[in-house]
């Protein structure tokens, strides 16, 4: 009786950790906002391939979140209506001037999500 208790125990215990893992989101610390581009020319061009060499050691490896947002105004760029070449953690943020209907992007910064843990 005492080991089938101890079994069920550990059973509870398994589910609780799966559950847990399976939600668990480390805390995120952003890193300042980054604005190296702006539309004049091809576009605004705020990747992860010129940022991480212009500034060496400040974005984490292991990106979580981007954000960005238009420099003037603070719009988030899912509210400006415009298309994006790339979004996202792996590339960072591109918009070019060809892919949007009136021909220009508006100039955005961006920031990256990191795990609090890790050094960035
Ligand atoms: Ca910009």
């Amino acid at each position: 009786m005492a080991k089938l208790m101890v079994l069920t125990v550990v059973a509870v215990l398994l589910l609780a950790d799966v559950k847990l893992s399976r939600g668990f989101r480390p805390p995120l610390c952003w890193t300042d906002w980054y604005n190296r581009d702006n539309a004049n020319g091809k576009g605004d061009y705020e990747d992860l391939k010129h940022l991480r060499k212009e500034h060496p050691g400040e974005i984490c490896p292991y990106i979580l979140e981007i954000e960005a947002v238009t420099v003037f105004g603070n719009i988030r760029a899912e509210d400006t209506g415009h298309t994006f070449q790339a979004y996202n953690t792996e590339v960072g943020f591109i918009c070019r001037n060809e892919d949007q209907q009136f021909g220009r992007c508006m100039d955005y910064k961006v920031r990256f999500g990191c795990p609090c843990f890790l050094p960035h």
